[in-house]
C-alpha cells in the first residue's frame, strides 16, 4: 500500500482545519495530513497538537514565523522525503482546495504520472466566488508563466498537486528562488526540466469562506517579478 502525505500550509486558519482535516481523512483515510504552520497568531497550531492527541495520523510542523507559502511547501517536501512517503499532495487549508477530488488526484498519480494538477483551467474544472477582476487576473498570471517560463500545464499558480515522491528526491530544492506564490510556478519549471510527466484533472475551486487571502498585491507583483527572473535565467 502506498504511503501518502497531504500537507496543508497554514496561517490563520484554525477555524477552517477541524472540517478540512475530517473531510480529507474521509476521502483517503490511509492518508497523514501533515500541518505545516508559521505560527499563527489565531492557534491554529494549538489546535493541531490538541487534536493530535486523539489522532495519530494528523502531524504538526510548527515554524517560529510567517515564512512563505512556497518556503511551507517545501518543508512538507522535505518531511515527505524523510518519512518514506510515496506520494505528496498539497492543498490550501481555506477550503478553496474540496477534498472530494483528492481520489481522482491520486488514481491519476498511480496510472504513472509524477505531477497531478488539480486544475481550474481544463473542462470540467470552476471557480467558485470570484468576481471577473479576480478571475481575470489569475488568467492573466496563468497565461504569463505559460508564456516565461515555456510551461504547457493550463494551471500553473495553484497549489492543489500531487507528486511522486521519488521525483522529489531527484530534484535539489536547495536551488530554489521562490519562497512565496512564485514557488508554485517555479516548482512546476524545475520538475519539466527534470523530465516530469504532467496531467490535470479538473477541480471546482471555491473561494475561501472564513479568514482571510494572504496574497497582497506586493506578494503577486514580486512574483510575477520572480517568474520573469527565472524564466530568462537572470536567476539560476
Ligand atoms: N505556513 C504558511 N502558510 C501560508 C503562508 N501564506 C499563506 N499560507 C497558506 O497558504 C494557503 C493559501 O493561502 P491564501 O491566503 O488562501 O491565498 P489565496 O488562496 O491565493 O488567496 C492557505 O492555507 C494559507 O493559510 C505562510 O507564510 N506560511
Ligand atoms: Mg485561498
Amino acid at each position: 500500500m502506498p504511503k501518502i502525505l497531504i500537507s496543508l500550509a497554514t496561517y490563520n486558519e484554525r477555524e477552517n482545519l477541524p472540517e478540512l482535516t475530517r473531510q480529507i481523512f474521509l476521502m483517503i483515510p490511509e492518508a497523514d495530513i501533515l500541518v505545516v504552520d508559521d505560527s499563527s497568531p489565531d492557534g491554529t497550531a494549538d489546535w493541531v497538537r490538541e487534536r493530535i492527541k486523539s489522532e495519530s495520523r494528523l502531524k504538526l510542523l510548527q515554524r517560529p514565523g510567517k515564512m512563505g507559502l512556497g518556503s511551507a511547501i517545501l518543508a512538507a517536501m522535505d518531511y515527505a522525503e524523510t518519512g518514506g512517503y510515496d506520494f505528496f499532495i498539497n492543498l490550501d487549508a481555506d477550503g478553496s482546495h474540496p477534498p472530494r477530488f483528492l481520489p481522482a488526484m491520486l488514481n491519476k498519480a498511480k496510472e504513472g504520472f509524477d505531477v497531478v494538477i488539480g486544475s481550474r483551467y481544463v473542462p470540467g474544472g470552476k471557480i467558485r466566488g470570484w468576481s471577473l477582476p479576480r478571475k481575470m487576473m489569475s488568467r492573466t498570471i496563468n497565461f504569463y508563466a505559460r508564456w516565461v517560463l515555456g510551461l504547457k500545464t493550463r494551471d500553473n499558480s495553484g497549489s492543489f498537486r500531487c507528486c511522486r515522491v521519488a521525483l522529489l528526491r531527484k530534484w535539489d530544492r536547495t536551488a530554489i528562488i521562490a519562497a512565496g506564490y512564485a514557488f508554485l510556478e517555479e516548482m512546476l519549471f524545475r520538475l519539466k526540466k527534470l523530465g516530469a510527466a504532467f496531467a490535470e484533472i479538473p477541480i471546482e475551486f471555491e473561494e475561501r469562506r472564513s479568514g482571510q487571502s494572504k496574497l497582497n498585491i506586493r506578494e503577486a507583483l514580486s512574483a510575477l517579478l520572480l517568474i520573469l527572473l527565472i524564466g530568462t535565467g537572470l536567476r539560476k
